[in-house]
């Protein structure tokens, strides 16, 4: 595989601190790299003190869940939204709402929210789409149906297994070939822990070996139209939660028959 540092596809949110105006701003750029080039990284999103709670959460929840450990090395937290409310400070991080919703809609909502774990020797995922990409018998419809987060809670290195993707492969409108790996042209996305990946769900990307002997913890949530059936029934995960606020019941799809634009449309 062909890696490369992936400074060109970098965006830094602490330079112009936590301002309407900065996240306004950096969404314009985060949504010119993702028609470009279909994804970029932008660090120092997070807080240090969320990272480490929501870190040691994940650790927490795979021990308490050994049954969902792979043999491969993967193993993922699922219905993370229920799970603990530390969770919910990624799902509706303020850049992350700026760029889905101006990139899918007003009324984009949650598909799927879970976290992903490489335990030391995890092998390489495989090159892959995002749902429901691979649903879908080619060629995909142009407009983009998903778009995904991947929050480091870990720093992401070449060694521990950080995500590759490939420059503008969200254009080809097909699943890469499963066959004939590696794929050529991949960008490993490197950065301190609190970054996060912002990717257009047809993107190619894999995560790539841990060959550390330490864990790396990421958590992947990604957003889609009210149109679209989402990856995960979300809206169990809202019943559960006690006084979830409007934001949470919006982007968990309780507002999902009551879009926000106004008669007419
Ligand atoms: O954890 C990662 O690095 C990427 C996971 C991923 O590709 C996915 O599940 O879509």
């Amino acid at each position: 595989m062909t890696t490369r540092d992936a400074d060109a596809y970098r965006f830094d949110a602490s330079a112009g601190g936590a301002t309407e105006q900065s996240v306004d701003t950096l969404a314009e750029h985060v949504l010119q790299a993702l028609e470009e080039v279909g994804f970029c990284v932008v660090t120092s999103v997070l807080p240090d003190d969320a990272v480490a709670e929501m870190r040691e959460l994940v650790e927490l929840l795979l021990h308490f869940e050994p049954q969902n450990r792979h043999h491969t090395g993967h193993q993922r937290v699922l219905h993370l939204a229920a799970k603990h409310a530390a969770f919910h400070r990624a799902l509706l991080d303020p850049l992350a709402l700026a760029v889905w919703r101006r990139f899918l809609s007003p009324d984009a909502i949650c598909s799927t929210f879970t976290a992903n774990a490489l335990w030391p020797g995890a092998t390489e995922f495989y090159w892959h789409a995002d749902h429901p990409y691979w649903t879908l018998t080619p060629p995909w419809p142009s407009m983009p149906l998903t778009g995904q987060n991947i929050w480091f809670l870990d720093e992401f290195t070449i060694e521990n297994g950080a995500t590759a993707g490939i420059p503008g492969s969200h254009r080809r409108g097909a699943l890469p070939p499963y066959e004939g790996r590696p794929v050529e042209g991949s960008v490993v996305l490197t950065g301190p822990p609190g970054s996060v990946i912002f990717a257009h769900g047809a993107w190619w990307h894999t995560s790539r070996p841990n060959t550390t002997d330490a864990l790396r913890c990421a958590l992947l949530a990604t957003y889609t139209h009210t149109f679209c059936v989402p990856q995960e029934e979300m809206r169990l995960q809202l019943d559960a939660i006690e006084e979830p606020g409007d934001e949470l019941r919006r982007i968990l799809g309780g507002d999902q028959y009551r879009p926000q634009r106004d008669f007419p449309y």
